[in-house]
């Protein structure tokens, strides 16, 4: 099966220039960039190195999913965001999972062998709010007995076939969100491995907390509104 590396990327130049050489292009049949509206030089890095760069006419992070699923060539899809959160090295292994039969497979911040980028802090208020819209998620929605420990990290491989049954259509931060619940509702085969997170390398972080965590509310409404259809 074909797979395609898709990188999204807004103003991430310093940790795309540190990450690069440790993007592991070897294990994929395609890359390309899926791109916010970059000013920092992002941009002309990847074209500069031949790697396709796709823009947005419309902005957000889920929009930036639904472009890359509809231009990728290969039935395996892995979404990487080279800010510093993720590591490189986990590629290979989260697609190794689609081939073994998974739809979905997540790289989880809350396994044991996981690192949160919160971990250090005495309050980590976002790890919190994710764990807990994670718990709402899967005791409303979850019927296999395995529980999903991160629904909201957005480093996660997805069969093609398995995206285009969930009719995802959330904008920002709230996609991966979206799509591990809808995951839940269908019954899709999902599974995780612990992941490190990183410390973010440089730019500034776009996702700001307390619009992000309102949006996240409507949209889990939303979902149990909707009950199991979508
Ligand atoms: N293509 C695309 N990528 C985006 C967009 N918004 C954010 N990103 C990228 O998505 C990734 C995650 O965004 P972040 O701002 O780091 O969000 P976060 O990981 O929740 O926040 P941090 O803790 O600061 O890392 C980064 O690689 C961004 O460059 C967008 O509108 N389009
Ligand atoms: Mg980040």
């Amino acid at each position: 099966m074909k797979s395609s590396l898709i990188i999204l990327t807004l103003n991430e130049i310093e940790g795309v220039r540190t990450l690069y050489d440790r993007i592991p292009f070897d294990a994929v049949d395609e890359c390309f960039v899926v791109d916010g509206g970059s000013i920092d030089g992002t941009v002309e890095f990847f074209r500069e190195r031949g790697i396709k760069v796709v823009p947005q006419e419309i902005k957000g992070r889920g929009e930036a999913f639904r472009i890359a699923v509809k231009e990728a060539k290969g039935s395996y899809l892995i979404f990487f965001s080279p800010d510093g959160n993720e590591n490189p090295g986990d590629i290979p292994k989260l697609l190794e999972l689609l081939a073994r039969g998974y739809d979905i497979a997540i790289a989880s911040r809350f396994l044991s062998g996981s690192q949160n980028e919160e971990d250090d802090l005495r309050f980590p208020w976002r790890a919190w709010a994710n764990r807990t819209f994670t718990y709402i998620a899967n005791i409303i929605w979850n019927t296999n007995r395995n529980y999903i420990t991160d629904t909201i990290n957005g480093y996660r491989a997805v069969k093609k076939g398995a995206f285009n049954k969930l009719n995802i259509n959330a904008p920002g931060f709230v996609i991966e969100y979206q799509m591990s619940i809808r995951a839940m509702k269908l019954g899709l085969k999902v599974v995780e491995i612990p992941t490190i997170e990183g410390q973010r390398i440089g730019g500034v972080s776009t996702a700001k907390s307390i619009s992000t965590g309102l949006l996240f509310l409507r949209f889990l409404f939303k979902e149990i509104k909707n009950g199991r259809k979508f």
